[in-house]
């Protein structure tokens, strides 16, 4: 049997990868950052999606070879403007802490009656240090009152997408990765690889 073609994806975010190895797990050997320690950090300076995700994947496919995808994702509040946007994993004050996040997102919206959101993710596939292409894929819901459900990740707890009435982690993987914005992303990702 051949072995499957290798995919490292430039995150450190253990969800992410398993989110994305569990809708492509079966086409290519799916890997994070965490296998490389030679991986340096890649410090994140962009002010749009698309800047990150390049920074993060031709970082990373600088010093490994191969398909780099990166994922940059976030959530836009419309009643904040876009917020938290691409500063979603440091929105309440400590990068990556999802309890602080959801509880500044809780308070910045207190009162509000437009609760209206959407989820976006842009990725880039880079090789040898430069971005061959990139995708977006957004997911449109809204923001509930207090946090329901315990799967999934981020801002999962408070967010339910249009056409249902659970939150992504009320949903769990399976639902959430029919739908997601990082679903939406990686079907494009995979029909351009399929095409190489
Ligand atoms: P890497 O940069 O290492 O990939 P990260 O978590 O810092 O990991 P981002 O800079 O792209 O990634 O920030 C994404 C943040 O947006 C993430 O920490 C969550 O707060 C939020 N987010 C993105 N996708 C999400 C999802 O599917 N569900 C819930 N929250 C999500």
């Amino acid at each position: 049997m051949q072995p499957l073609p290798r995919l490292i994806i430039a995150t450190r975010n253990a969800h992410k990868t398993a989110e994305i190895r569990a809708m492509i797990g079966a086409r290519f050997e799916v890997l994070d950052v965490t296998c490389f320690p030679e991986c340096p950090e890649i410090e994140e300076t962009g002010t749009t999606f698309l800047e990150n995700a390049r920074l993060k994947a031709e970082g990373i496919s600088r010093v490994l070879e191969g398909w780099v995808l990166s994922d940059d994702s976030g959530l836009e509040v419309d009643a904040l403007g876009g917020a938290p946007g691409v500063w979603s994993s440091s929105f309440g004050g400590q990068e990556g802490n999802n309890a602080l996040n959801n509880a500044c997102l809780l308070e910045k919206m207190e009162g509000q009656k437009h609760r209206g959101a959407r989820f976006c993710c842009t990725m880039v596939l880079a090789r040898e240090g430069l971005e061959q292409a990139h995708f977006t894929g957004t997911v449109e819901g809204w923001i509930i009152e207090e946090p329901r459900g315990g799967q999934g990740f981020g801002y999962d707890p408070l967010f339910i997408p249009d056409g249902f009435d659970q939150t992504f982690a009320e949903l769990g993987e399976r639902v959430k990765n029919t739908l997601s914005h990082r679903s939406r992303a990686l079907a494009k990702v995979i029909d351009y690889l399929d095409h190489c």
